[in-house]
């Protein structure tokens, strides 16, 4: 009788043998035999480990990107997620996006008191006819999909820096990963007690067993922010864009200038032309600096892409970047390449 166990043991067989004929393929093809991880800026590494238990025991690659941001959404001791730095009005709001590799998305905006909006984004993707909800709509929807309504309450972190923000209460654009508070004023991201540095975004791609690619971002958007801003990484095609034949790419930084110039979807059609990750990346990168001019040297900017074959690069406007990086053999961060030095 061809019961439930065998049922299961046939189709860890298949799932196998499909693994080893597609391994061979695309060893053939030079394609990556092993999944790939990687995500922006430190919390990448923990965030990594949650998305490789996915890969290496053959999930997808979706599952993997949506299982490793929420880590660090998870974590209130980094600013993606409740733990964030409030907006200006001391109001944590979030935004997050997914993309899979048949071109489905889904994304929230300005979403309050929900704690992980890249689940919420990916329930947007499979069961809405859109591809984005915001604010109290985008809250309404995660309540009505089983999401709890968490406390509007600021982590101790934020409620200082809210309270050192308030001294002055000057808004202006974050400066992301300038590697000085004092110097530069309080958008630059605080470090933690453990000497990191802090940042308020998480975008991360991953290649499956499959080699299928799927990519996450998730955000409190920038620290002290206007009531209302939205900053590039819920938008498809801005923070984040996966094309399953090229390649993906999400970005990190100041992300009014990654929506000027559709920063991850060109990203990625440079890939298309021929470009590697990282010529990719960088030609992105110049392209910001040419459009800011003298600001340039004011902002951060950064592009992590990987391509179909499992290849990876990135760019940013400033040092100061990193990224982590998981495979079968690896499992780094590895510090980007800059325009400025
Ligand atoms: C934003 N791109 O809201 C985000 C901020 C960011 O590390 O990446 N911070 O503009």
């Amino acid at each position: 009788m061809y019961n439930r166990r065998k049922f299961i043991q046939t189709s860890a067989l298949g799932i196998s043998a499909a693994i080893a004929t597609g391994n061979k393929a695309r060893a053939q093809e030079g394609l990556s035999k092993s999944p790939v991880v990687i995500s922006t800026w430190d919390a990448g590494l923990e965030a990594n480990k949650a998305a490789w238990a996915v890969l290496s025991a053959n999930g997808r690659a979706l599952d993997a990107v949506e299982r490793g941001v929420m880590v660090t959404e998870d974590s209130l001791s980094c600013c993606v997620g409740l733990g964030a730095n409030p907006d200006r009005d001391g109001l944590v709001t979030l935004d997050a996006c997914i993309m899979d590799e048949a071109f489905n998305c889904g994304a929230v905006a300005f979403l309050e008191r929900i704690k992980h909006p890249i689940s919420v984004a990916r329930r947007v993707m499979e069961k809405t006819p859109h591809v984005m909800l915001v604010g109290e709509g985008a809250q309404q929807f995660a309540l009505a999909e089983g999401f709890s309504l968490e406390p509007q309450q600021l982590s101790e972190s934020a409620q200082r820096s809210y309270r050192e923000w308030l001294q002055k209460s000057n808004y202006r654009s974050p400066r992301i990963n300038v590697e000085n508070q004092k110097e530069h004023g309080p958008f630059a991201p605080a470090k933690l007690s453990s000497g990191e540095w802090n940042h308020d975004t998480i975008g991360m791609l991953a290649l499956d067993a499959f080699g299928n690619l799927s990519g996450s971002c998730t955000t409190s958007g920038a620290g002290f922010k206007m009531r209302g801003r939205i900053g590039d990484s819920p938008i498809i095609g801005a923070g984040l864009y996966v094309d399953n034949e090229v390649g993906a790419c999400v970005a990190t930084g100041q992300g009014e200038d990654v929506i000027r110039v559709a920063g991850s979807s060109a990203v990625v059609e440079a890939m298309r032309s021929g470009k590697s990750p990282e010529a990719a990346c960088r030609q992105l990168i110049e392209r910001v600096v040419r459009i800011k001019k003298e600001k340039a040297k004011d902002i951060q900017v950064a592009f992590l892409a990987i391509d179909k074959k499992g290849a990876v690069g990135s760019f940013s406007i400033h040092p100061g970047f990193s990224y982590a990086l998981r495979t079968a053999d690896q499992e780094k961060l590895v510090v980007a390449k800059s325009y400025f030095k």
